[in-house]
């Protein structure tokens, strides 16, 4: 099979097809026993993250399962502060911990982002295994997250409900918080380059928080950014597709394809489907946005959701996946009910 034949690939390139790729935000995650027995072979998820032979394994677990259209590298978007030099571990049951960046000292502790690669060397061998070992039908995501949102766990040191630590440090210290903002992006386009270089056929960008920015703030701090990592990124690599999450942006997924030079813009399950085809996939490709609570409760609802999804978006080019990441409590039957109903 020729890698332009791969169905992700042609729905990227602006094909309508009969029957939708599809793939699941997460799918190597919690949800499977096996991902759990192979998590605990490794001691822990950061370790998982950077032994190449597990990651791998992992990233094919629900390739083999389910037989999804595309897998997702499996790394984390806040390898990327790691390598840049800040502290990161995950407390069980919480979530990610990071030390935090306040003022310019903290800022100041950061490497330059040309140095990223000693670290994150093992995600390029776990993306070089999967070139050699996934089915030839199947294509290869990497994917980094975007400045804003990689942004607000440095300087919050965790996650947050409102990011109100990083709106904190904009508008407090505006010098700090764009040098931040630079560097991260500067990271992101290098991180994404050695992904390509290392077999990665598509690339994503997480903004998980972008629902948080605002007006011109959401101009400057996720459209921007994404604009200017999509251009770097396209002038070392014009023919590998990328899709944008702008999570939340609402009215602002309106034109974001266009504004920023994204093949794909992800939209997450807080606007409806029929919103989507008819603001966003009107511009190109869209990717989404069933809710992941259904991979929960499934039954007709599921079905009737995922009919519902797909016809929305049948009139253009479109790749099947869920609004956000697959949650723990998801029942791996739900998976195969949606991805029976989507095939036909
Ligand atoms: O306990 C575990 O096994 C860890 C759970 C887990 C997993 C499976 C985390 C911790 N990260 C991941 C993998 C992951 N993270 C992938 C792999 C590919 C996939 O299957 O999709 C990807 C793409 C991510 C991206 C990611 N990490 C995002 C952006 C997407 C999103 O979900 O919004 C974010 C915000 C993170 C941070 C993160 N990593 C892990 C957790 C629990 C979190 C969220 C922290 C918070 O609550 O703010």
């Amino acid at each position: 099979m020729k890698t332009q034949d791969k169905l992700i690939l042609r729905a990227l390139a602006g094909e309508t097809l009969p029957v939708p790729p599809a793939w699941m935000m997460r799918q190597a995650g919690r949800y499977l026993p096996e991902y759990m027995a192979t998590r605990a072979q490794a001691g822990d998820f950061l370790s998982l993250c950077y032994n190449p032979d597990l990651a791998t394994e992992v990233t094919l677990q629900p390739i083999r399962r389910f037989g999804f259209d595309a897998a997702i590298l499996f790394a984390d978007i806040l390898l990327v502060p790691q390598a840049l030099g800040a502290d990161l571990w995950f407390v069980t049951g919480e979530g990610p911990r990071l030390s935090t960046i306040q003022n310019l000292d903290d800022f100041g502790k950061l490497g330059p982002a040309a140095d990223i690669h000693e670290t994150l060397n093992p995600i390029y061998q776990t993306l070089r295994n999967l070139r050699e070992s996934l089915p030839p039908e199947t294509a290869l995501i990497g994917f980094a997250g975007a400045p804003w949102t990689v942004a607000t766990y440095m300087i919050a040191g965790r996650g947050t409900p409102d990011q109100a630590p990083a709106h904190a440090l904009m508008q407090n210290d505006v010098a700090v918080f764009d040098a931040l903002m630079d560097r991260i992006t500067e990271a992101t386009i290098i991180y994404l380059s050695a992904q390509i270089d290392a077999g990665a056929e598509v690339v994503k960008l997480f903004d998980s928080w972008a629902g948080s920015l605002k007006g011109e703030a959401f101009a400057k701090y996720a459209l921007a950014p994404a604009k200017r990592i999509i251009k770097a990124l396209k002038e070392k690599h014009p023919d590998t597709p990328v899709i944008a999450f702008p999570r939340e942006a609402g009215d602002n997924y309106i034109g974001f394809a266009k504004a920023t030079g994204a093949d794909c813009v992800a939209l997450d399950n807080s606007v409806t489907p029929e919103w989507g085809a008819a603001n966003v996939q009107v511009d190109g490709c869209v990717q989404g946005n069933l809710a992941s609570r259904h991979m929960v409760t499934g039954g007709q609802e599921l079905v009737d959701a995922t009919k519902r999804t797909v016809d929305a978006f049948r009139e253009g080019p479109y790749i099947f996946n869920l609004g956000h990441g697959i949650t723990p409590d998801a029942d791996p039957a739900n998976v195969e009910l949606m991805l029976k109903t989507v095939r036909g």
